[in-house]
């Protein structure tokens, strides 16, 4: 198994529950700076031209929160529970995919991202609009950990993995927090796992 990555939001999904799982992985460091997901190569694996990529057994397979799934049912393992719990999983999926993640996302864009490949300044009103909607999105993730250890049950799923992914980098992204204890208290419970905390393989220098 050979799982393409970078040591970006995405790719940090599907690196940390390989590593969690403990899964046979070979990673493969991507330099987005150099342009490495622009070859013809690269694009034959994912015409999105985009990490991660997970390669097995002759399938190729994209889309970070798919690759999560595929490594959680190669392992046998309730990260993506095969019962009732799914649907929920599928739930929280879909919701970050479409309402959190897009303005989270785009703060760690503005304020990480930009700066570190010369992108160009950080634009304010994209900052403001994402801070809103982080605010917005976030007090529902806040209402609904009240109680829980995890989103879903009371095991981790793939679902922690997604919603989680831009809280390592919440200084640094700027992501409003303060407002929101439930939220912090869930990522330090995540935070004691060292998959969590360091999913790749080397942390290229940034
Ligand atoms: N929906 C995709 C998004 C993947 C994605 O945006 N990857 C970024 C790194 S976090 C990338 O490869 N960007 C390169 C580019 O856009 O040129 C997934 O979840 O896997």
């Amino acid at each position: 198994m050979k799982l393409y990555f970078s040591d970006t939001l995405n790719p940090r999904k599907a690196c940390a529950v390989a590593k969690y799982l403990n899964l046979p992985v070979k990673f493969v460091g991507i330099d987005l700076g150099k342009g490495e997901h622009l070859t013809p190569e690269f694009r034959a694996m994912n015409p999105n031209a985009k990490v991660p990529v997970l390669v097995d057994a002759g399938k190729t397979l994209w889309e970070s929160n798919a690759i999560m799934c595929y490594l959680a049912e190669k392992a046998g393992s309730d990260l993506w529970p095969r019962d009732e719990r799914q649907i929920e999983v599928m739930r929280w999926l879909m919701w970050d995919t479409t309402e959190f993640a897009p303005q989270a996302g785009t703060l760690y864009f503005e304020h990480i991202i930009k700066p570190r490949f010369g992108m160009g300044e950080p634009d304010p009103a994209e900052i403001q609009k994402a801070t809103q909607g982080f605010l917005r999105y976030a007090a529902v993730l806040e209402a609904h950990l009240h109680g829980r250890r995890y989103l879903v049950g009371e095991a981790l799923s793939v679902a922690d993995f997604a919603v989680a992914i831009t809280l390592p980098y919440a200084k640094e992204a700027r992501l409003p927090l303060d407002d929101f204890p439930e939220i912090r208290r869930w990522h330090a419970g995540l935070n004691a796992l060292e998959a969590w905390r360091e999913p790749f393989p080397t942390m290229p220098a940034v």
